[in-house]
């Protein structure tokens, strides 16, 4: 067990943001514990992510806004359970975060709109070459976490998609992705329902998508059906962290 003076050292000196008696004296000053939430039932890994979370993706404005912006991978899950839910207008959509947590949810949209939401205008950059700008509007996965509580060994959100980008009956090509606490906490990771100003459309990922602006675009994650929190990654898909991680592409995304 490290105790909190030792991780805060620790964490700088890898971080090499703070100096160490720097830091030694920001960790006893009470704004500053009060800021981490000290006391507050936080775990070491979350306190970490909120202390050293990476900067924020840089915001544009309206006029920035792509006119087009492309859908790619899945534009249409096209299943039968998708297309009912689209035909109900998600009504019976639940979002579930379970795993390592202390009280497992299942969230409707209504319940997703009434957390505390953020609206960002950022650009999206696909590794196939494109980018595109769009303003997403969501609730804050941080805010929610907190409120649900992680397990202290909890070491990442992975997210289970509706889609099966292979067609698979079997699932192997189900759509997955994960992030660590990091980004989990960081303030522009949301569960966006709206793009520009509008309701996800299907094929931007309708009900809901993560926006994690730190990251290429594979990692924003449509058609969210779950969250699940987990200490390691080899259970998930062919172990790698993620669809196109399995198939070959880095899992830290990180830009
Ligand atoms: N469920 C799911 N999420 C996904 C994908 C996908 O095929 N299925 N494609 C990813 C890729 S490679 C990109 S670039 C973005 C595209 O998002 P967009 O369709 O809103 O442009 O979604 C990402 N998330
Ligand atoms: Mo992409």
């Amino acid at each position: 067990m490290i105790t909190r003076r030792r991780w805060l050292m620790t964490g700088a000196a890898s971080a090499g943001a703070l100096s160490l008696s720097g830091c030694d004296a920001l960790s006893r000053s009470p704004t500053f514990r009060k800021i981490l939430g000290a006391g507050e039932g936080l775990t070491e890994a979350v306190q970490r992510s909120l202390m050293f979370g990476r900067p924020l993706a840089r915001e544009y404005a309206e006029s920035d806004l792509s006119r087009v912006f492309k859908a790619n991978g899945t534009k249409d899950p096209g299943t039968d359970a998708y297309n009912a839910m689209v035909a109900n207008r998600f009504a019976d959509w639940r979002l579930k975060i379970y795993g390592l947590v202390d009280s497992p949810r299942a969230l409707s949209l209504a319940d997703l709109r009434a957390l505390p939401a953020r609206t960002q205008i950022t650009r999206h950059d696909c590794v196939e070459g494109w980018s595109a700008i769009g303003k997403w509007t969501g609730a804050q996965l941080g805010p929610l976490l907190k409120a649900i509580g992680l397990k202290p060994n909890a070491r990442f959100a992975v997210f289970h998609c509706a889609d099966d980008l292979d067609g698979s009956s079997d699932g192997s090509g189900r759509y997955y992705e994960s992030v660590d606490l990091v980004d989990a906490f960081h303030p522009q990771t949301i569960l966006a329902y709206e793009m520009n100003g509008k309701p996800l459309e299907v094929a931007h990922g309708a009900p809901l998508r993560l926006r994690v602006e730190r990251a290429l675009g594979y990692k924003h994650a449509k058609y969210l059906m779950g969250i699940e929190f987990a200490e390691r990654l080899d259970g998930f898909g062919r172990g790698k962290g993620g669809y196109w991680e399995d198939r070959g592409y880095e899992w830290y995304a990180g830009i």
